[in-house]
């Protein structure tokens, strides 16, 4: 089974009553009779990905998709412990990506985009040896943000007024993360969380890989957001930004990151950032001026 959770532990601030609120007003004006007063939102999105130096692959392990016209971006981290075994760790991640990107594109044009539904379907053609965390998050008129998530991918909710959701971590252990493999029965969609957040025109999504994650807390990724949309950046300039600037933590030896933070609670001795493959999405939730 999926649990369906509104994530209540992931807000940063103390303002999740009036998010709240605002959800369950949202819900009362599905009904199609009574929307034509809601104002439409669409999506805009831009991304960056820094692949980390390897030898033997440009390509690096991550790989994610932006459909602007589906209001849905997906982001996913092939595991790299499979290129001990010969295996391009990337490439599972890859299909994945393809594959739920098709599933976006060639579903029924008269329902709605489900992540779930997509991640299964992705999940189902994706046949090659590897696994993969994966995040899927789609605009939907009528519920919201809605969003599937496996693994320590995720993605922050950068609400205008001051509010932060950052979505929950699912790992086994420490920098072990939950992830997805064909033909484990362990390792499937099924152990996705999915969760359904109310936005608001002015709300900015950063979804990402643990790269980023990993190497910027979220108050930083936040302050650097808000002053880039502030000073009337797009979102692929700001996608930019927010990954190089996780670029020089995770280059930085002196840094004090998340990755630092787990290291110490995990009883190990890593300091500074996490080199690693940096996708960054930037989505800005705006009135379509309908
Ligand atoms: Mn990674």
């Amino acid at each position: 089974m999926y649990g369906h959770v509104l994530e209540t532990s992931g807000f940063l601030s103390n303002d999740m009553a009036a998010l709240t609120m605002k959800g369950e007003e949202q819900n009362t004006t599905t009904d199609h009779g009574t929307s034509s007063k809601k104002r439409k939102l669409t999506m805009i999105s831009g991304s960056s990905y820094i692949p980390m130096e390897k030898l033997g692959t440009l390509q690096g392990d991550d790989a994610h998709f932006i459909c602007a016209e589906k209001k849905t971006v997906g982001v996913a981290d092939g595991v790299g412990g499979w290129s001990k075994h010969g295996i391009d760790a990337g490439e599972y991640a890859r299909q994945l990506m393809s594959n739920a990107e098709c599933a976006v594109v060639n579903g029924d044009p008269e329902s709605k985009v489900d992540p779930t539904k997509v991640l299964d379907a992705a999940y189902s053609k994706t046949k090659v040896k590897g696994s993969s965390t994966a995040c899927i998050l789609t605009l939907d008129q009528d519920e919201g943000l809605t969003t599937v998530n496996m693994g320590d991918s995720g993605f922050l909710v950068i609400r205008k007024g001051g509010d932060v959701y950052k979505s929950a971590i699912q790992q086994y252990s420490f920098n072990y993360p939950y992830q997805l493999q064909d033909n484990d029965r362990s390792r499937t969609p099924s152990g996705a969380q999915v969760t359904t957040l109310p936005v608001e025109a002015g709300d900015v999504i950063v979804a990402g890989t643990d790269g980023l994650f990993d190497n910027l807390y979220p108050r930083q990724i936040e302050e650097l957001v808000r002053t880039m949309i502030e000073g009337g950046s797009d979102p692929q300039d700001v996608a930019w930004a927010v990954a190089g600037q996780a670029y020089c933590a995770s280059m930085d030896r002196e840094a004090f990151t998340p990755f630092t933070e787990g290291s110490l609670e995990a009883g190990k001795s890593s300091v500074g950032g996490k080199e690693d493959d940096i996708t960054v999405i930037v989505s800005c939730i705006v009135d379509d001026g309908l």
